[in-house]
């Protein structure tokens, strides 16, 4: 028995040296953001009033074409003492995947059937069409969405801090994986997703560097695979051109978009790609301090509108210039009539 201890403890001292080596790494991993010079800014200033004041004009619909009339009460205040505690004087590097569950079954993003809107790198555009269009409702529109849309947030670890939210600074996008707003938003987008009934919609932009679809995105990693082929009867690729560019962009059925076509195949869910739709071409035409410069933005019936005003100026001075003609022909045909009355008045005068 003494003999089997003294040769495991070695091993047993090894598995304790790389456990604490491995936590400690964690742990630096997860306050590498500080270190970034380019850590994003703090979390929003009166975070508590601007979310719980959203929620009480969606669920109020003050802002009528963005809100969905609800059977179930919605108590603004859990929600956000619920929000907030998903990350209060916690690190916001170190999120699990589940923490803001009990926030989005307080507060469900809901769309009528036919309506989702999905969207992957062209928020304000999508956000834009969405709020004009009562074809489209995207996430930002439904109360979660709504509630947390373009606010930073995230908590403070540090055992000084009062009230464990960092104002200064939080994680930049990216900077770490279990990063607690994009804990949010994959949330908050899997369950946009789930519910989603009828035709859906995704917006995709056919300039973007790296391809339209992109592997990585949310749209692509937590929207689509959670999209029920037993409600969801299409998804509508719309592809959307930066109408400023002289290129083209990618085109349905090539590159990336081609790839999101097999995976909507794989996972029996049909689809129809559209390009250039003109909802989003003419919501890029209302941002521009010049539209009538694009080609896009002038549309077919001013392009033909155009072109007759054009071939109505050319015949006015066609045929301005054919009626000077026929003007100087007669002039010179009544000369020419007048001078040969005068020869021959001058040769009937016989001199007697
Ligand atoms: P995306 P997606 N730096 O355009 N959703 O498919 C900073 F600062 O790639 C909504 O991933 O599309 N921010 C929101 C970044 C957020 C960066 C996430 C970056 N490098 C997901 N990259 C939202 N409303 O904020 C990405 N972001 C942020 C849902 C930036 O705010 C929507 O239902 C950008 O606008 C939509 O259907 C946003 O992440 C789909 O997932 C989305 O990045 C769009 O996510």
């Amino acid at each position: 028995m003494d003999g089997k201890n003294t040769t495991l403890q070695p091993v047993v001292h090894f598995c304790i040296i790389l456990c604490i080596v491995l936590l400690t790494s964690l742990e630096a991993n997860a306050h590498m953001w500080r270190r970034q010079a380019d850590a994003g800014p703090g979390t929003t200033k009166n975070i508590a009033e601007i979310f719980q004041g959203r929620c009480h004009e969606h669920i109020q619909c003050l802002q009528t074409d963005q809100c969905n009339r609800r059977p179930k009460v919605i108590n603004c205040t859990a929600i956000w003492i619920e929000f907030l505690g998903a990350f209060q004087h916690q690190n916001p590097c170190n999120t699990s995947a589940d923490v803001y569950d009990d926030v989005l079954t307080m507060a469900v993003p809901i769309t009528p059937d036919d309506q989702t809107l999905f969207w992957s790198g062209l928020l304000d555009a999508a956000l834009n069409v969405a709020r004009v269009s009562m074809q489209y409702r995207i996430l930002e529109e439904s109360l979660p969405g709504y509630m947390a849309n373009q606010l930073v947030w995230c908590g403070d670890d540090d055992p000084a801090s009062v009230d464990g939210i960092n104002y200064e600074k939080c994680p930049e996008w990216g900077a770490c994986e279990n990063e607690t707003s994009f804990r949010f938003w994959q949330a908050a987008s899997r369950e946009f997703s789930r519910q989603a009934t009828g035709k859906v919609s995704v917006a995709l932009n056919a300039h973007r560097d790296g391809g339209a679809f992109r592997n990585t995105s949310v749209f692509a990693t937590v929207e689509l695979p959670n999209l029920n082929p037993d409600t969801v009867t299409m998804v509508e690729i719309l592809l959307v051109p930066d109408i400023t560019s002289t290129e083209e962009g990618e085109k349905c059925g090539k590159g990336s978009i081609k790839e999101l076509e097999r995976r909507l195949d794989v996972a029996g869910l049909p689809w129809i790609c559209t390009y250039d739709p003109l909802e989003f071409r003419y919501i890029q035409c209302t941002t521009l301090e010049n539209p009538l410069e694009y080609k896009a933005c002038r549309g077919d019936k001013q392009e033909s509108q155009r072109a007759k005003e054009e071939t109505i100026i050319v015949g006015a001075v066609l045929g301005g210039v054919i009626l000077i003609l026929i003007i100087v022909v007669a002039i010179l045909l009544v000369q020419s009539c007048k001078r040969l009355t005068r020869l021959d008045d001058s040769q009937l005068m016989i001199p007697t």
